[in-house]
C-alpha cells in the first residue's frame, strides 16, 4: 500500500506513537547491525538463557594463555629439529609440548614439583613424544644440563620465584654462543617505586617475590646476555585478566593484576617479553 500522509495519520495515531516510530526510523545501533550481520538475522531484542557461556569463556581463557605461548615461542629465532631446548620452570609442560610441536625438536623441561614432573611426563607419553619431550626433577638454577648444550632456553613466568644473577649465570653455561635466552615475566617498575599492595599480594599469593624491571637487564648484562628484543606485553594481556574475573574459574588473584597493570589505577607493574642472545 501506498504511503500517503492520510495513511501514515491513520497508523501512528497520537504524537506519542510518531516518536517511537521516529526512534526507529533513525535507529541504526551497531549492537543491532553489526550483531545481525554476523548470519543475516537482525533482532530487537536482547539475549536470551545461555547455558555454553562459561564453557566458552574457559575455552576463549586457554586460547589467550595458548596465545602467549605462540609469542614466546616466535621470539626463539630459527630453530630446527637438531638442537635442544630447555623450558626452566615447565610446569605442567604446556610450553614445550608446543615448541616440540613447532620446531621438532628435542625439549627438556625442568621443575621443582614432582607433581608436576608426573603429570608433564604423562601428559608426553599420552601424546606420544616421550622420547623427545622429557621432564625432570631439577632446580633450574642447577640443571645438571651439559655446558653448551642448548640453542634456546625460555622461562614462561616462572623468574619471580629465583635470584636472576643465578638463574641467568646457569642459563648462560647452558646456552651456546648465539644462543637465545627468552623471558616472559611480570616485574614491577622502577619509575613508580617499589612494590606497590596490589604486587606484594600477587607475591603473597603464589609464594614469589617479583622483581623490578631493572633486575633483569642488571643480570642479563652480568652475564653475557644480550637483549635483542623486549616487548612491554602489559596493554594486551588485560583482557585475559578482565575475562578471568569474570568467569567461573576465577581466583581471586585478578583484581590485584589489574590493578598493578593499569596505567590509570597504578602502572606499577609490567608484563614483558625479553629476548637476548648469549654472547
Ligand atoms: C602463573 O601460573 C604464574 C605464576 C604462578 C608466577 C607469577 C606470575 C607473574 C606474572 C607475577 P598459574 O597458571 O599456575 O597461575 P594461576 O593458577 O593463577 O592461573
Ligand atoms: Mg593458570
Amino acid at each position: 500500500m501506498a504511503s500517503t500522509i492520510g495513511h501514515t495519520a491513520k497508523v501512528l495515531r497520537t504524537s506519542y506513537q510518531k516518536s517511537v516510530a521516529a526512534y526507529w526510523d533513525s535507529e541504526q545501533a551497531p549492537v543491532n547491525l553489526r550483531l545481525g550481520e554476523v548470519d543475516g538475522l537482525y533482532h530487537h531484542h536482547y539475549g536470551g538463557p545461555e547455558s555454553t557461556r562459561d564453557r566458552r569463556v574457559i575455552e576463549e581463557l586457554h586460547r589467550l594463555e595458548t596465545a602467549q605461548a605462540e609469542v614466546l615461542l616466535d621470539h626463539l629465532g630459527s630453530i630446527t629439529a637438531q638442537y635442544q631446548l630447555l623450558d626452566a620452570g615447565s610446569g605442567r609442560g604446556g610450553t614445550s609440548f608446543m615448541a616440540h610441536q613447532r620446531f621438532g625438536c628435542a625439549v627438556d623441561g625442568v621443575t621443582i614439583s614432582e607433581h608436576q614432573v608426573g603429570f608433564a611426563n604423562s601428559q608426553a607419553g599420552e601424546r606420544g613424544v616421550a622420547d623427545q619431550v622429557r621432564f625432570h626433577f631439577r632446580n633450574m638454577l642447577d640443571t645438571g644440563l651439559d655446558t653448551g648444550s642448548r640453542r634456546a632456553v625460555w622461562t614462561n613466568e616462572t623468574t619471580m620465584y629465583v635470584d636472576l644473577t643465578e638463574l641467568f649465570g646457569e642459563f648462560s653455561r647452558l646456552l651456546e654462543y648465539g644462543g637465545r635466552y627468552v623471558c616472559i615475566t611480570g616485574c614491577y617498575n622502577d619509575i613508580t617505586g617499589g612494590r606497590s599492595k596490589a604486587v606484594s599480594r600477587i607475591d603473597e599469593h603464589y609464594t614469589c617475590n617479583i622483581h623490578p624491571r631493572s633486575t633483569y637487564f642488571k643480570a642479563l648484562a652480568a652475564n653475557g646476555l644480550v637483549p635483542i628484543n623486549v616487548v612491554d606485553l602489559t596493554a594486551q594481556t588485560i583482557p585475559y585478566w578482565e575475562l578471568r574475573a569474570q568467569s567461573s574459574v576465577a581466583t581471586g588473584i585478578e583484581d590485584p593484576f589489574l590493578t598493578a597493570y593499569t596505567a590509570y589505577k597504578e602502572g606499577s607493574f609490567h608484563y614483558l617479553l625479553i629476548a637476548a642472545d648469549r654472547t
